[in-house]
This record gives C-alpha cells, sequence and structure tokens, in this order.
C-alpha cells in the first residue's frame, strides 16, 4: 500500500475545525503538523487527532522543521500570499481556503509563483464539491435540459454570521468576497465563463465596512444570463442558511434547487423530484451538514490531484477566472457599467 501523504495545516481557527475533521475522512493522507499564531489553538486543534501533530506557532519554523508533501491554508485571505509564498520556496503544494486573495493582483501572484516554480496549488473552493452541484452537473453535461439558457443562484440569509467570523464586521470587500466567490465559481462550473458582469451592491447592516448585500448580471460566453443574488440581511422564514437555491433553464427543461436539497427536474427524462442526499459522516451537524460534506470531497479532490499529478479543477489558474469575475463586479458597482472580466 502506498504510504499517506504527509501534510499540515496552518491556521487552526472557526472553520479549520471542519479541515480537521474532514482530514481524519480523506483517504491518503495524513497530518502530521498543525501551527496558528495562538498556541491554545494549534494545541486544540492538536488534541483532536488520534495520533497528534507536531506544533507551532511560526510558519517559517515548521516548513523549516518538517518534510511535508502538502499544506492546508485555513487562514482568512490577507494572510494567503504571504503563507503561500513561504509554501511554494519550500516547494510545498499548497491547498489554501478561499477567498484566494484581497484582490485579482494578488492572486495573480500567487498563481504566477505556483506556475514558476512547478508547485501545485488549488483554492478550498468546496460549494462546487456539493453532492447538489455535482448532481447538476451532471445532468447538464448528460443534456437533460439541452444547452443552458438562465440561471440564478441564490444565497439569502440572515443568519448571524458576524459571532463565528467577527473579521467580518471589518471587511471592506464583503458579500462578494465571502460568499459571492462560491457563486460565480458555481456559475462557471455549471454554465462556462463570463463575457460581462454588471454588479449592484448594498450596505443594509448599520456598522459594517463593505456590503453586505449584492446583484450580480452575468452574460455567460455561451450565451446564457445568469443571475447571482446575494444577501445577510434577508430575514427570511424558515432561514436557509447555508443552502444556495435557484433555478437553470435550458432550450429542452429546467431545474429548480429548492430549500431541502431538492430539485425539481423537468427535462428529456420527463418530470421528477429528486432529494440530495448528505455523506453520513458522524461528525457533521445541521445546518453545516451540506458544507462539512463538501470539505471532505474538496480535500480528497485535492489529494488525488496530487497523487495523480493532475490539475485539480480549482487549482489557482482556473480560480483567477472566478476572482476576475470578482474583481469586474466590484468595478461594475463602482463604475455603474458593465465590465469584461477579460479586460482587466
Ligand atoms: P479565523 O480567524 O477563525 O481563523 C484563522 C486562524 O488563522 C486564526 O486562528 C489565526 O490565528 C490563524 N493565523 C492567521 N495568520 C496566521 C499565520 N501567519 N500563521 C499561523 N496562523 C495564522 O478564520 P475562519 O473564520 O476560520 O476563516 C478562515 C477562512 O476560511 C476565511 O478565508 C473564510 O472565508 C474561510 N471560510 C470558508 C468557508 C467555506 O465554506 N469554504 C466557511 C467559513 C470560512
Ligand atoms: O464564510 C461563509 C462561507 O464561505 O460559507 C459559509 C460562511 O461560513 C458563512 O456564510
Amino acid at each position: 500500500m502506498t504510504a499517506p501523504l504527509k501534510g499540515a495545516v496552518i491556521g487552526c481557527g472557526f472553520f479549520a475545525q471542519n479541515h480537521f475533521a474532514g482530514w481524519r475522512d480523506v483517504a491518503g493522507a495524513e497530518i502530521v503538523a498543525v501551527c496558528d499564531l495562538d498556541r491554545a489553538r494549534a494545541e486544540a486543534a492538536a488534541r483532536t487527532f488520534a495520533a497528534p501533530p507536531r506544533i507551532y506557532t511560526d510558519a517559517a519554523a515548521l516548513f523549516a522543521a518538517e518534510a511535508l508533501d502538502f499544506v492546508d491554508i485555513p487562514t482568512t485571505m490577507e494572510t494567503h500570499e504571504a503563507l503561500v509564498g513561504l509554501a511554494v520556496s519550500h516547494r510545498v503544494p499548497v491547498i489554501v481556503q478561499k477567498p484566494f486573495g484581497p484582490n485579482l493582483a494578488a492572486c495573480r501572484r500567487m498563481a504566477a509563483a505556483a506556475d514558476a516554480a512547478g508547485v501545485p496549488l488549488m483554492v478550498h473552493e468546496d460549494f462546487r464539491f456539493q453532492p447538489l452541484f455535482r448532481r447538476l452537473k451532471a445532468l447538464l453535461t448528460a443534456g437533460e435540459i439541452g444547452q443552458p439558457t438562465f440561471a440564478r443562484l441564490s444565497w439569502r440569509t440572515a443568519i448571524d454570521v458576524y459571532s463565528n467570523q467577527p473579521y467580518l464586521v471589518h471587511t471592506e470587500r464583503f458579500m462578494i468576497m465571502d460568499v459571492g466567490v462560491h457563486m460565480i465559481d458555481l456559475a462557471r462550473f455549471l454554465l462556462g465563463e463570463a463575457e460581462s458582469v454588471f454588479c449592484r451592491t448594498q450596505q443594509i447592516k448599520q456598522g459594517i465596512a463593505g456590503e453586505d448585500a449584492a446583484t450580480i448580471l452575468l452574460g455567460h460566453r455561451g450565451g446564457a444570463t445568469g443571475i447571482i443574488d446575494l444577501s445577510y440581511a434577508a430575514h427570511r422564514d424558515p432561514d436557509p442558511f447555508p443552502q444556495t437555491l435557484g433555478e437553470i433553464e435550458g432550450e429542452a427543461g429546467s431545474i429548480l434547487i429548492l430549500p431541502g436539497e431538492e430539485l425539481v427536474i423537468k427535462g428529456r427524462g420527463g418530470s421528477r423530484r429528486e432529494r440530495i442526499a448528505h455523506d453520513g459522516r458522524p461528525w457533521t451537524s445541521e445546518p453545516w451538514r451540506q458544507i462539512q460534506d463538501s470539505v471532505v470531497r474538496t480535500q480528497q479532490h485535492f489529494v488525488d490531484a496530487l497523487r495523480a499529478g493532475t490539475e485539480p479543477e480549482t487549482s489557482a489558474r482556473d480560480s483567477l477566472g472566478t476572482y476576475a469575475v470578482v474583481e469586474a463586479a466590484y468595478a461594475s458597482a463602482a463604475t455603474g457599467r458593465a465590465i469584461d472580466p477579460a479586460t482587466l
């Protein structure tokens, strides 16, 4: 049997708890070291493993001491360029959480550095690995609804996101960076690249630094129109967090994404409903289960790609397409004009 790949996790905060649980379920990898500026967080993380990993508070010391096959970086975006640069300088393959970087220029610098060094770099973009979106993609690929003509991806909630992720109060590029990146990646995954982006942003909650709602109109290269609507200030009963709802229409049918991970399909195979099942992992819980399942699938995809020597779906190179749309959305919101991401 091939030995498991040895990995380290840098960043042991809120969302990293899902990464630790996820790594325990991934085949072909083991975590040998954890690192956080806050020693208590790294120690707590180490205690969650049956074979406790070594503990670091300094990423440079971690890379100097450990022989690693990969590093996982679930820290916030402003730290990514320095940490990815460190990993690349040690020729250690990286999976880094979304948002990839705070702007397109930073994303391009990270992608170029990894490319020049021949070091694999993947963005942990997990929504497309949710079983629901794998099923949706399979239906589109099979031609169930014909050529897509329209899609709406909707994320509207009023959960108190600020308790678990307090840095979001101070983030100037907020809603589009935090959840918009997931929706833009999904739109590219399902409908292909966008050549026109129009966006309007709103700040509804008082006292935060950035936008907490955004509506983005996409013109896709194949001719389809896409709408992405996002809000952290949408008061609903029941609150659908963290579900992405919406619909896709094609020349021969449609697929609705309803609450409860239900697809309503009218297509070449007739009309029917499908409910998407969870993976049944004992450590997942509502309302996060849909995202938690996708964390493990994202990590497994990274490990499988490393072992096979193939480019992962959300490689740095591919993700530049997502972050060009992000940049275009902010530029559109600032100017009131539609922007072609290819011009940025
Ligand atoms: P957090 O602030 O709770 O955790 C980040 C941790 O990184 C902190 O403990 C901090 O001390 C540590 N850290 C920062 N710089 C470091 C460095 N140089 N060396 C070592 N440790 C360092 O943040 P979070 O809420 O866990 O979010 C982390 C990332 O995960 C964000 O980018 C967020 O957008 C993303 N996220 C993704 C999803 C998803 O579904 N994919 C969900 C939630 C959060
Ligand atoms: O930060 C967000 C994300 O990426 O997924 C869910 C989240 O944690 C809160 O909406």
